[in-house]
């Protein structure tokens, strides 16, 4: 029996598709400073600078497409699937590369750029064009309560239950372009270490999470996905 596979991915998934990533020097938060943006507090202060902010970002996803790691992943679900395993796929990325690349069994545990959630009615639904202070919920029609469907510092993220259950029982865990500095996704490594998991890292660099992985694949990982996928199915 196919054993069950979790997968994180983070920033560097995606930066040959051209976004950003937040730590590297050209990162995002070299150019931003997440406190002033990225927290519910700034929004609170000043909201209509944190939507101009998260605008341009999702302006900026339009002409984003996944590139060649995010059809690996998605074949690899699908691959897997078929030999009676598990799959879960634990994004920390706002973007939608994972969905268009095909990948089905995707949780967004830091939310989604292209979503708004109503702080009156609760109803997370699509951001169409721009948000701003005065905008309305399409559910409630209430003006001035839509925010970014993302999960800033401070706020917990979400759903963890699914997550921690998968990592409890997972018996192969990679993570995937991410520099293993922000928590909880960052403590997920200890997680599969201790359910007895082979822990896989595929990354540019080392990162702070590095000494504990049993295998890194050194690369971008539009080449070394792809790689590890065919070799990963390979072994059987
Ligand atoms: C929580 C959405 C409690 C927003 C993000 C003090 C005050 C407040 C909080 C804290 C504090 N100290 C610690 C905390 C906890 C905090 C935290 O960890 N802070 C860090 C800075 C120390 N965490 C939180 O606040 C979280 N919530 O703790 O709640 C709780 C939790 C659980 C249970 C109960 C209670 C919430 C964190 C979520 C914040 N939101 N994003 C937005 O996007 O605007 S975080 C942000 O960082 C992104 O989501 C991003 O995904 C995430 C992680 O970054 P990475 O994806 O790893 O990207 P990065 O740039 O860092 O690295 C890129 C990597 O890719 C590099 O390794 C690079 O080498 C590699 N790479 C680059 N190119 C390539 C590549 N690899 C392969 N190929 C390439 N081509």
């Amino acid at each position: 029996m196919a054993g069950s596979l979790v997968i994180l991915t983070g920033a560097g998934i995606s930066a040959e598709s051209g976004l950003g990533t937040f730590r590297d020097t050209d990162g995002l938060w070299a150019e931003f400073d997440w406190q002033e943006l990225a927290t519910p507090e700034a929004f609170a202060a000043r909201p209509a600078r944190v939507h101009a902010f998260y605008n341009a970002r999702r302006a900026n996803l339009t002409a984003a497409r996944p590139n060649a790691a995010h059809t690996a992943l998605a074949q690899l679900e699908r691959a897997w699937l078929a030999r009676g395993g598990d799959f879960l796929l634990v994004t920390q990325n706002v973007d939608d590369l994972h969905e268009q690349a095909g990948s089905e069994r995707l949780v967004h545990m830091h939310g989604e750029l292209k979503k708004m959630r109503c702080l009156g009615c609760h109803t997370v639904t699509d951001a169409v064009g721009e948000l701003d202070t005065g905008t309305c919920c399409p559910r409630c029609q209430q003006p001035g309560f839509l925010r970014p469907h993302v999960v800033w510092f401070g706020e917990i993220p979400l759903e963890m239950d699914l997550i921690f259950q998968a990592l409890e029982t997972c018996t192969h865990f990679a993570a995937i372009g991410t520099s293993g500095t922000v928590y909880p996704a960052a403590g997920f490594s200890e997680v599969a270490k201790r359910a007895g998991a082979h822990l896989t890292e595929i990354n540019l660099a080392q990162t702070e999470t590095s000494p504990l992985f049993d295998s890194h694949v050194s690369g971008p990982a539009s080449t070394a996905v792809p790689a590890w996928v065919e070799a990963f199915l390979a072994q059987g």
